[in-house]
């Protein structure tokens, strides 16, 4: 299809038709700031309401072209309710990634979490947390039960961890040829403390059978579309993972209730892993005696080619494997980018490392473009699969442009590359080193 159709064609119209050439054409535009007249012009009714928060009951009489007046009031750059200062990258569905000195916090603030939406969320208005129920059931489940929040509260033991959730597509944005999909900076990743109950612990309530190889999540929002009978996702992780301690139904997040967003009332978080195993508005978990096969299960979602390919490789399935853990990395959350600082003062830096299932050995950052380099402070993490926090005091030779680069080595001794590594068809495991640039007066 030409760009010129592309232009020219009603986009929900382009989106029933060609899903993928529809988001191009959305991402296309971004050399625009997303306002919110233009979120306005491109965006569904439905869209238009999970942005409101609510459902628009006189739609049907609304004239055509209209802008909501909680929505149309300026020309700001659009933002989410509750999300403010995250950049928007998709409003249909929507997702926001978070800018580095918006996650230098220990603990992520929940309005400071990214938000990654394949679908349109439950409305929030109809989100009833005392009826909220969770099912667990599946072929390789022997008691299939009901549980309401209450009941997970009262029938297992609470557990809190600091979770880091990243989404498998995070940096997706520096692939050349560019990959489909959210085109994501380095902002698709948090690490905010969950509450609740253990995975394991209400699976094992259930019962698992003996042949059990794989979990499955089921949430309440529903496909782009709008077709409720259709999931937006539907994924999971093997038993192993399932079974871990820090694997948690949670219902609370930094000690709040989880933001909207963020798959208010209760959620699946498995850190870690690619974001997308962390089902969000948790309804149904799946105890499956075969790899989950729920919607972007299969390839080539969320899976890598088996052996390294050339750039622009058209891949078949087969030849594709599913992500488990993420890889090694890290983010100079302080200072901001674009800094000028004073040549006879220290500089401090400072950032998080993280290294999927395994911690982060060490971090060493640069001056001169990796020519050298030097090893910042590390701490241990709170809790395994939570970030760690590394600072660095830098001193600069003489006034001038310099870029400050991090680079973290997992427990492994592997450690991030400083070119963006592999290509791969979906643009995903993006790890390469982040760099910020300081001018020195
Ligand atoms: N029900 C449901 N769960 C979901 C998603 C979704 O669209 N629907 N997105 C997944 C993806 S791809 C990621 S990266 C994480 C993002 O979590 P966040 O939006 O809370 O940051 O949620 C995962 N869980
Ligand atoms: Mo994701």
């Amino acid at each position: 299809m030409t760009k010129k159709t592309l232009e020219t064609r009603g986009i929900h119209e382009l989106y029933a038709e060609d899903p993928v050439a529809a988001d191009k054409r959305l991402w296309d535009r971004e050399a625009d700031p997303l306002t919110r007249r233009g979120f306005l012009k491109r965006s569904s009714l439905l869209a238009m309401g999970a942005a409101l928060g609510a459902s628009i009951p006189f739609a049907d009489k609304m004239p055509a072209g209209l802008i909501p007046a909680a929505l149309a009031q300026s020309d700001e750059p659009f933002s989410i309710t509750g999300k403010e200062g995250l950049v928007v990258l998709n409003d249909r569905p929507i997702n926001a990634e978070t800018p580095p000195h918006l996650l230098d916090d220990d603990i992520t603030p929940g309005r400071h979490m990214f938000v990654r939406n394949n679908g349109l969320p439950p409305e929030q208005s109809s989100i009833d947390v005392d009826g909220w129920t969770l099912e667990v059931a599946g072929e390789s489940c022997v008691n299939p039960a009901t549980f309401s929040i209450a009941e997970l509260k009262d029938k297992f033991d609470h557990h809190t961890y600091q979770l880091q959730v990243e989404c498998g597509g995070n940096g997706r944005a520096e692939y050349t040829p560019s990959a489909s999909g959210n085109q994501w900076t380095t902002g698709a990743v948090a690490c905010p403390s969950f509450t609740g109950a253990r995975l394991r612990d209400v699976l094992e309530a259930c019962g698992i059978k003996d042949d059990a190889v794989y979990i499955g999540y089921y949430g309440a929002d529903i496909h782009a579309s709008g077709d409720a009978n259709k999931e937006a996702i539907s994924r999971g992780v093997p038993m192993e993972k399932a079974l871990e301690d820090e694997s948690l139904i949670a219902w609370a997040m930094n000690g709040e209730d989880i933001p909207y967003q963020n798959g208010h009332p209760l959620r699946l978080v498995c850190g870690g892993w690619p974001g997308s195993v962390s089902g969000k508005w948790l309804r149904r978990i799946v105890i499956r005696n075969q790899k989950h096969d729920g919607t972007k299960m299969a390839p080539p979602s969320y899976s890598v080619p088996k052996q390294p390919v050339a750039p622009g490789t058209d891949v078949p399935d087969e030849d594709m494997q599913t992500i488990h853990s993420m890889p090694v990395k890290s983010l100079i959350t302080f200072p901001r980018s674009g800094i000028t600082h004073a040549l006879n003062e220290p500089l401090h830096v400072r950032g998080h490392a993280w290294a999927g299932d395994l911690s982060v050995e060490n971090v060493q950052v640069s001056i001169d473009f990796g020519a050298t380099w030097q090893h910042a402070e590390l701490k241990e993490a709170p809790n395994r699969l939570a970030w760690q926090r590394f600072t660095a005091t830098l001193e600069f030779p003489e006034p001038g442009y310099y870029e400050v680069w991090a680079k973290a080595t997992d427990s492994e001794g592997v450690s991030q590359p400083m070119v963006v590594p592999g290509w791969n068809p979906k643009g995903y495991l993006n790890n390469a080193c982040h760099r910020i640039a300081v001018q020195i007066a």
